[in-house]
């Protein structure tokens, strides 16, 4: 089996402090969080920016900052977000691509969101691809139900994304698919041959299929994106700590963790440092 790519999902666009006093807001913050994580074992990073009041923002600026710090500290892959927060237009989720980070996040269709809908028409899913092409930005195709893969591989059929793709399976959002094992296994049959994969299990499948992943060959993503809980009523007090333990899971099941290095070779990622 391939090592093991650990994405910690630091922040995200809804989880407040409300939530949880633990989720970076300000660009220091999120890169103190990525630095963390990334020393505990995390090879890539899935980041958001936010205001300082923590709403969630598109602003490339802020972005920017958030990549600048980072890459002061540590050699990490930044995936950087277009998908942004529910109710974003199209174009000023895609603004970001511009900057050319390394890695962003792609979703290949549309979902209901909670009591919401993550919206992603079929024109502006082929931008955003064709945006990522000519930036060389890698993509991580989001998929949140089964529709989705078969769009991602029509979109690879005509030439808009490069094979073989990298996708992330997040299961469990109310309204996609949800997070059991056999669904899980399902998803993974039906990805194009030579497809890689992570998972983002929500809630209290985090770490139920962070462990599947472990298992099967794919990779897992963890973070305070998804999940605010380290168990039961128990708030997690950092991303650091969460990748910690995907860490020790692995080591108790023998597969290695992959550093930046091999993350970027693993998934096909241009080193740009
Ligand atoms: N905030 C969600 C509506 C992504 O980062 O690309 C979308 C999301 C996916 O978080
Ligand atoms: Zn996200």
């Amino acid at each position: 089996m391939e090592k093991l790519i650990i994405t910690a999902a630091v922040n995200g666009a809804e989880v407040m402090r409300n939530h949880t006093p633990y989720v970076p807001y300000t660009p220091e913050e999120v890169a103190n969080a990525a630095v963390e994580s990334a020393d505990a074992g995390a090879s890539i990073i899935h980041v958001h920016a936010r205001c300082a009041d923590g709403t969630a923002t598109q602003d490339k600026e802020v972005y920017r900052e958030i990549i600048e710090r980072i890459r002061e500290k540590s050699r990490v892959i930044v995936q950087v977000s277009t998908g942004g927060a529910v109710g974003m237009s199209a174009a000023e989720r895609a603004d970001v691509i511009t900057l050319e980070p390394e890695m962003a996040t792609l979703t290949s269709g549309t979902v209901n969101f909670g009591d919401s809908v993550f919206y992603n028409a079929p024109a502006d899913i082929e931008q955003f691809a064709k945006l990522m092409a000519k930036h060389k930005v890698r993509p991580e195709v989001e998929v949140f139900d089964t529709g989705m893969i078969t769009t991602a591989a029509r979109l690879m059929q005509k030439g808009w994304l490069a094979g073989p793709l990298h996708f992330d399976l997040v299961m469990g959002v109310p309204g996609g698919i949800s997070a059991e094992m056999t669904n899980l296994l399902h998803m993974v049959s039906l990805l194009p041959a030579g497809s890689t994969w992570t998972v983002a299990g929500i809630g209290r499948a985090q770490l139920p299929m962070a462990t599947a992943a472990i298992l099967l060959g794919g990779h897992a993503r963890v973070g305070l994106e998804d999940n605010i809980y380290y168990a039961k009523g128990q708030l997690a007090k950092s991303n650091a700590e969460l990748v910690s333990r995907v860490v020790r899971l692995a080591g108790e099941l023998g597969r290695e963790v992959a550093t930046p290095d091999e993350a970027r070779r693993l998934v096909g990622v241009r080193n740009n440092l």
